[in-house]
């Protein structure tokens, strides 16, 4: 059965084989495509780094795929795309720089918590850069614990 994902992406370092942020966004797009089929895709936004805010600025978007694959199966899918492109997570800041981060928002209306995946994300409603995107291309979508939609998410943000 196939289900609706939602993705966010962000970067805010430059990647050795790749290039600056968008190019990382882009390519990491590309390879998405290989999870399942890209049905939209949000404009980048160029945003303030939040909670760690001493790093470069990010460049976030998000995008809506339809998959086969179950939750924890995109996830990994989702972390061996990071990898490839790059991503150090020995060593690193938590929420600090990185060359490409990609985020499982919502997988349908499927809602789970395990030490390797929450659904939906714990932090999304609480996220601009994740939500601004998100809006573009999934206003109607809903968080199935609040009970609200992308939209109305965001304009609780005020
Ligand atoms: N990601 C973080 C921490 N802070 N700030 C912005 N603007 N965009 C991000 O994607 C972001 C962040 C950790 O994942
Ligand atoms: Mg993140
Ligand atoms: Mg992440």
């Amino acid at each position: 059965m196939k289900s609706l994902a939602a993705i966010a992406l962000g970067s805010n370092l430059e990647s050795k084989g790749i290039g600056d942020r968008e190019a990382n966004l882009r390519v990491a797009i590309e390879r998405l495509r290989g999870l399942g089929e890209v049905r939209a895709v949000s404009s980048f936004y160029d945003t303030e780094p939040v909670g760690y805010v001493d790093q470069p600025r990010f460049l976030n978007g998000a995008l809506l795929l339809e998959t086969e694959l179950q939750p924890l199966e995109l996830m990994r899918g989702l972390l061996d795309i990071e990898r490839g492109m790059g991503r150090e997570r020995e060593g690193a800041v938590a929420k600090g720089p990185r060359v490409i981060d990609l985020d499982l928002l919502l997988y349908g209306q499927t809602v789970m918590n395990t030490a390797e995946l929450t659904l939906p994300h714990p932090e999304m409603q609480e996220r601009r850069f994740v939500l601004e995107p998100l809006a573009e291309i999934a206003p109607g979508m809903v968080h199935p614990v609040l009970g609200v939609t992308v939209r109305e998410m965001l304009l609780e943000l005020g």
